[in-house]
């Protein structure tokens, strides 16, 4: 029904033909901004799929578990520039925002985190433009998570440019955590909010216990 109707007001919607180039123009930059960073995420997971293959064969054990990506969508990139205070543009959205392309690394113990990120960044074609260590410093509703904002450089046809990547480097349980707690953030119509709050901090403190113990654990039994 919906579809239907949208449709119809589709097809009601003429746009006058001395403008219709500005809308498909604008649509072609966005397509083509969205391809750069789609680009850029390729590369990022390549880089992280070369050092995990790496370890595989060399190391007992691969400290990645998982690779995990996404490019923002249209409609967020648009709300995050406004509750910015920014343009909503295709160049604002590339010079305002660090988090377009993102990818996300799950490890298995917290120290993982600390060889990947390093790893990572201490190749020579990779600028690190910022880190924020959530782990070290817990955001205080108990979200746990290494980001760095990166810039990588991706050679297109006519140029080389540098690229900014999001990457959030965190535990499997600090994953399991930020999904469940993501979910209960963009829930409208929570009627307990303040208790799910405080009983989602307590489970994220446990969590932490938990992976602080597990390292533990595996260093003791030099696994790690
Ligand atoms: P989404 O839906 O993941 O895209 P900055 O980008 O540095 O200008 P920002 O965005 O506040 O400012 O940076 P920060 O704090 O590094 O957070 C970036 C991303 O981390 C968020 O992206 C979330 O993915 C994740 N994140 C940060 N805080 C929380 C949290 O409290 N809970 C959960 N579950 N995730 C969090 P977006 O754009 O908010 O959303």
């Amino acid at each position: 029904m919906e579809k239907e109707l949208s449709k119809a007001v589709l097809a009601n919607i003429s746009i006058p033909e001395d403008t219709a180039h500005i809308f498909a123009e604008t649509a072609h930059r966005f397509e083509e901004m969205m391809m750069m960073y789609q680009c850029a995420i390729q590369e990022v997971t390549t880089k992280l799929e070369v050092l995990s293959r790496e370890m595989s064969v060399r190391n007992n054990r691969n400290p990645i578990e998982t690779i995990k990506f996404r490019i923002k969508k249209p409609k967020s990139i648009a709300e995050k520039l406004i509750r910015n205070g920014f343009e909503v543009s295709v160049d604002s959205a590339s010079q305002n925002l660090n988090d377009v392309a993102g990818v996300r690394v799950i490890c298995s113990f917290i120290e993982d985190i600390y060889t990947i990120a390093k790893m990572l960044t201490s190749q020579d074609d990779i600028h690190l433009v910022n880190v924020k260590d959530y782990i070290k410093n817990p955001k205080e509703n108990g979200y746990r998570s290494y980001h760095m904002i990166i810039e990588i450089p991706v050679f297109f046809s006519d140029r080389k440019q540098y690229m900014r990547v999001e990457v959030q480097i965190r535990t499997m349980a600090m994953d399991f955590w930020a999904s469940l707690e993501h979910k209960v953030r963009y829930k409208k119509d929570i009627p307990n909010s303040e208790e799910m709050a405080l009983r989602l901090k307590k489970c994220a403190d446990v969590i932490a216990a938990t992976d602080a113990e597990m390292l533990k654990i595996a260093q003791e039994i030099n696994i790690i």
